[in-house]
């Protein structure tokens, strides 16, 4: 095995965000671009020489690239085993179940998670560590301090390894097991869900579902879980062929981009009962009913309320996590169940000492994540196998079960407002400019409701002690509404802003407003706390989720 020792220099771009380091697939295609930040996270991941990796990707433009360049890089550091998928895909959860199943040293996640894809898309890469999640944020920064002095990698001069069937090769004395990206996740779900009483839902001919795939990672899944294993409908998957562009789409699963699917739910009486998308890496999910939406924070509320009903959690939560702008539904939830709700900083990455310590069985985010402890990722698929099975269990539909809920916690109306490609420094002066007023807003009063607290979110971790801070400016009112404003860590151009806006309203004869009627108030007072038309120059938000 012949070990090259490349010469290169840094690059001073390479600080992860929420999740990884995610750029255009144009900065990836730079000089050793991909090479430094590999190194970066080889130079800091002290557990990997000797030990197993697992390696894969939700199939994007230049994923397959990629994980070559890695393959040939850890048998140059002296990985001992890489576990890789066949293709090289690997759905995000998938990663985070193999990692812990196989006691690996950690795993290399490819993917710019619901991001375009494509040569002019995004790409990204992601290293989750031993208990299955994201590396925390000092593993993050180290990376980050590595990639800004490298100016030298070492890969090994060999031919590429075929992906493209299941095997066992080597580079070296390295062990590549190519494998079936669906298996040990499947086999999981089939333990924490009852996959007989799913199947009797469809077998009864009364019940049909579609899930869309949206050309992205989780079309094996879906085929292998929904349509073999618990013998869905016909036409239950869509767009279930992974592409490396994803069909031109945006493997992002909201309203707006995952428009065929709503189409589809919402064609009238004839329509699937239930509807489900997943994105690009499979760790996000919308939850549809017939000509219904459940916003990924009451999603979290419903499961909360109900997961004892299921078999992997009939012992009940021991407690729950939300990140600051998801709604605080599930609060209500875990008041009534009489256990510790968590506020993090948005990232999954902050749950992980939760659910490492058993502090919390459930988390979620707004931005369609929702998971438990059964791994250290958000979870797409686990989350609509979830709904089928309450569906099944409740005999109710996703609009029955969503309504009773509202009707016994009370209901949080909630929406999020994106305005993309921000100038950085536009943004980075607003949200400045909140942080500096946010104090003198305590006492104000808008339309009768009193801001009862405006401040810029931190978070003291409760296992580690951890403090961070600049998380995101929210102000609560006293009738528990709530204003968040934060920066995206996400995107690739410019800076997005988002602005989350919650009501809560317990009056069962104002549960059927629309969300931006119900809301309306709460978006103008948002929009004039922080002079958005003046600074923006915008007529509305680009996406309202
Ligand atoms: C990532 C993180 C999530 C976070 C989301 C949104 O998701 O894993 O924890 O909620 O980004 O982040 P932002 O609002 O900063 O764009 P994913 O699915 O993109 O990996």
């Amino acid at each position: 095995m012949k070990i090259l020792n490349k010469k290169t220099s840094p690059y001073r771009n390479q600080r992860p965000g929420t999740s990884g380091l995610r750029k255009k697939v144009k900065v990836f295609q730079q000089e050793h671009y991909l090479e430094n930040f590999v190194q970066s996270i080889f130079a800091n991941a002290k557990g990997l020489k000797g030990h197993l990796l697992i390696l894969g990707g939700d199939g994007r433009y230049y994923n397959t690239h990629a994980i070559q360049i890695i393959l040939k890089m850890s048998a140059a550091l002296g990985v001992k085993r890489v576990i890789v998928g066949e293709d090289g895909l690997l759905s995000t959860p998938a990663i985070s179940c193999l990692i812990r199943k196989h006691h690996a040293a950690g795993g290399i996640i490819l993917s710019a998670s619901h991001n375009p894809g494509g040569p002019e898309g995004d790409f990204g890469i992601k290293f989750n560590i031993a208990n299955g999640g994201p590396a925390p944020t000092g593993f993050t920064d180290a990376v980050y301090e590595t990639s800004k002095t490298l100016y030298e990698y070492q890969i090994v001069d060999c031919d590429n390894v075929p992906l493209d069937k299941q095997q066992t090769c080597y580079i070296g004395d390295m062990q590549i097991d190519v494998i079936d990206p669906v298996g040990d996740y499947a086999q999981l779900m089939e333990h924490l869900f009852d996959f007989e009483k799913i199947k009797s839902l469809f077998t009864s001919g009364l019940f049909t579902m579609c899930f869309d795939a949206m050309h992205a990672v989780t079309g094996p899944y879906a085929i292998e879980i929904f349509n073999k294993r618990l013998s869905a409908n016909v036409g239950a998957v869509i767009n279930g062929i992974p592409r490396e562009d994803f069909g031109g789409g945006h493997p992002d699963p909201n309203l707006t981009h995952a428009r065929e699917l709503v189409e589809r739910l919402n064609s009238g009486p004839g329509a699937p009962g239930f509807g489900a998308a997943s994105d690009g890496d499979g760790d996000r999910n919308m939850i549809l009913g017939r000509n219904f939406y459940v916003n990924a924070s009451d999603s979290l509320a419903i499961m909360a309320a109900n997961a004892h009903l299921l078999p992997g959690y009939r012992q009940g939560n021991c407690g729950i996590a939300r990140s600051l702008p998801t709604s605080r539904a599930v609060d209500k939830v875990a008041d009534s169940l009489g256990i510790d709700c968590y506020e993090t900083p948005t990232g999954w990455k902050y749950f992980g000492n939760l659910l490492d310590d058993s502090r919390i069985t459930l988390c979620g985010e707004e931005s369609f994540g929702s998971g438990s402890d059964h791994i250290r990722e958000k979870d797409g698929i686990w989350a609509v196998l979830f709904w089928l099975n309450l569906i099944a269990v409740k005999q109710q539909s996703v609009e029955e079960i969503t309504r009773l809920h509202w009707k016994r916690f009370g209901r949080h109306y909630y929406t999020r407002h994106d305005y993309n490609a921000i100038e950085n420094n536009v943004a980075e002066a607003l949200m400045q400019d909140l942080r500096d007023s946010g104090p003198s807003l305590t006492g104000q009063t808008y339309s009768k409701n009193k801001v009862l607290l405006c401040d810029d979110f931190c978070y003291r971790d409760p296992v580690d002690n951890n403090l961070s801070k600049n998380h995101g400016i929210r102000i609560l009112f006293e009738d528990e509404s709530r204003i968040v404003f934060r920066l995206s860590g996400t995107g690739t151009e410019g800076a997005t802003l988002r602005i989350y806006i919650e009501r809560f309203v317990t009056d069962l004869s104002l549960h059927d407003m629309p969300t931006q009627t119900a809301l309306a108030e709460l978006i103008g007072i948002a929009n004039s706390v922080a002079d958005i038309k003046n600074r923006l120059n915008r007529d509305g938000p680009d996406v309202i989720t």
